[in-house]
This record gives C-alpha cells, sequence and structure tokens, in this order.
C-alpha cells in the first residue's frame, strides 16, 4: 500500500480547488472565479485500493501583495513547502498570460525537492492559450498531465502518476495534526466557508475581499432541522450596506444560496440567520 501527502501549488484561480473536490468527489474546498477564493490550506483524505492520500488544497499565490489580508494568505501558501509533503502538485493555467506571478509561484516550487509534477489545467478551453509560454516549465518537472479539473478528465491519469511518486508503506496512514476542524457539511468552518463562497460569487468588485464569515451556531432539532446562525464580518460601514444591499436583498441572496446547497448536501431543512457587522478588527479572526 502506498500514502503520503500531496500539496497543490499555482497562481490563483488556475482551480486547485476544483481539482480536490473533482477528486475527492465531493466539495471539500470552495471555488469562485474570483481570484483568491481559498484561504487557508484545507486537508483533506482520499482513499482507494491503492492506498490513502492527503490532499493540501492552498491559497494561490498572489504576485503582488499591498494589504494585509492578501500577505496573510500568501504566508499560509508558502509555509506548505517547508512541513512534511510526498509530491507536489504545480497547477498552471494555460489561459492566462504567464507573469511574475507565475515566476514567484515557480519560486517557492523550486524550494521543495521532491517529486513534482506539472498539472496543465482547463485543457477543455481552445481558445485563448498560452500554453506555449509555459513550455519551458517542462523539464523541471517529473511528470507533465494535462487535465480539466472541471470537466473531470484525465484525473485518473494524475492519480496514476501521483500513487507512481508516492511512498510504499505497510501500516495505515498517522494523519497529522488537522490545522483546522475536518469538513463536513456540520462543521462550523465548512459552513461558514460556504457562506463566504456565495457571497464571493454575489458581491462584487473589491467587497468579497473584505469579508470574513463566521458561524456561531449550529443546531440539529429533532425534526430533523439544521438551524444555523452566521455573521459576515466586515471593516467599513460602506461595505457593510452593500452586504445588507437594497431591503436586504444581497444578504438574502447569499443566506438562500447557501442554505439551497446545505439542503441538497444533507437532505435536511436548513435555517440560516446571517448578520452583518462591521468591525475595525476583523483581521483579527483570520
Ligand atoms: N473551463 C474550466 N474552468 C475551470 C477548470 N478548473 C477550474 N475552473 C474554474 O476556474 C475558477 C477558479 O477555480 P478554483 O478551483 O476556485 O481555483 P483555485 O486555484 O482554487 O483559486 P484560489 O483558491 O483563488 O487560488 C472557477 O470558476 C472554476 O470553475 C477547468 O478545468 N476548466
Ligand atoms: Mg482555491
Amino acid at each position: 500500500m502506498k500514502s503520503g501527502v500531496v500539496a497543490i501549488i499555482g497562481r490563483p484561480n488556475t482551480g486547485k480547488s476544483t481539482l480536490i473536490n473533482a477528486i475527492l468527489g465531493q466539495k471539500v474546498s470552495i471555488t469562485s472565479p474570483k481570484p483568491q477564493t481559498t484561504r487557508f490550506s484545507i486537508q483533506a483524505i482520499y482513499t482507494e485500493e491503492r492506498g490513502e492520500v492527503i490532499f493540501i488544497d492552498t491559497p494561490g499565490i498572489f504576485g503582488k501583495t499591498y494589504d494585509p489580508l492578501s500577505k496573510k494568505i500568501n504566508q499560509h501558501a508558502e509555509q506548505i513547502v517547508e512541513q512534511h509533503i510526498d509530491v507536489l502538485v504545480y497547477m498552471i493555467d494555460h489561459t492566462r498570460k504567464k507573469d511574475f506571478e507565475e515566476n514567484k509561484t515557480l519560486g517557492i516550487a523550486r524550494k521543495f525537492t521532491g517529486p513534482k509534477i506539472l498539472v496543465i489545467n482547463k485543457i477543455d478551453i481552445d481558445h485563448p492559450s498560452y500554453i506555449v509560454q509555459y513550455k519551458f516549465m517542462e523539464e523541471e518537472f517529473d511528470t507533465v498531465i494535462r487535465i480539466s479539473a472541471l470537466k473531470k478528465k484525465n484525473i485518473p491519469l494524475l492519480l496514476d502518476a501521483l500513487f507512481a511518486e508516492l511512498p510504499e508503506t505497510s501500516e495505515h496512514f498517522d494523519i497529522p495534526e488537522q490545522p483546522h476542524p475536518a469538513f463536513n457539511f456540520t462543521s462550523k468552518t465548512f459552513i461558514a466557508e460556504l457562506i463566504r463562497e456565495k457571497a464571493f460569487l454575489k458581491l462584487r468588485k473589491e467587497v468579497p475581499y473584505k469579508i470574513i464569515t463566521i458561524v456561531d451556531f449550529i443546531e440539529e432539532r429533532e425534526s430533523g432541522s439544521l438551524h444555523i446562525k452566521g455573521r459576515i464580518i466586515t471593516n467599513d460601514e460602506r461595505y457593510k450596506s452593500m452586504i445588507i444591499g437594497k431591503n436586504g436583498a444581497m444578504i438574502k441572496a447569499i443566506s438562500t444560496a447557501t442554505r439551497k446547497e446545505l439542503e441538497v448536501a444533507t437532505n435536511k431543512h436548513v435555517y440560516i440567520e446571517l448578520q452583518v457587522e462591521n468591525d475595525p478588527h476583523w483581521m483579527d479572526y483570520l
């Protein structure tokens, strides 16, 4: 049997979380079309007949970090290569031009001396493609695999390549200490992430980057329904009123979208009460 830790790194928005969800066959990490959706590393365990793998999803590495939030997110991602990992998966998005942000991410990957797999994602898109700009990277990697995380194309090929590199073990995996609670549909952290995903999808411009989400209360009643209380915290009155929206329309939309997904996932009636707060010290929660 084989087992090990696999970390996925790459620029923001390349599809890292989409890949993790595709491999796991369930949602463990939130995704959105906006960069830096993932804010801290998320671990998920994948088991099959060949062995056990802990996948670590990381936040996309930002080229320029002007604000404290981006700085903190980048630190989370950069620390990954310093901890024990067996295989590094480096994901690129060939539909976007290579720029200094890629070089920064590549610099972090170079610090890792173990086996590295280059994954070219979004092969379901032909145009635009800047694949030639990434060609030079191929020789730095042990294996190159082209996939579509969204369309679940070539995922088995990637798993074959991963298992080929993973170390052989006789025992079951000693699961390392989790930095965050295990994700499932009744975990406070997971539901807070789900609320943040819906906020990311619905709020415009910089607003999604000015929020954090917290779930304070989850109760499963005897009737089988799930009651949740959460907060969206921002750092400005102006953002607060945008999150609430006209007559509360925006917060209602975020809450409804979260509720719908949770109802499908848990097959329970879900009630969500969301409050919006303005707290200048919001970053302390991260
Ligand atoms: N067309 C296409 N879109 C994809 C593919 N994989 C991911 N996407 C889309 O790309 C966007 C970003 O995906 P995420 O999985 O959130 O990307 P990420 O790398 O985790 O991003 P950060 O967490 O911000 O670093 C989403 O809109 C996905 O639906 C793919 O194979 N093809
Ligand atoms: Mg992500």
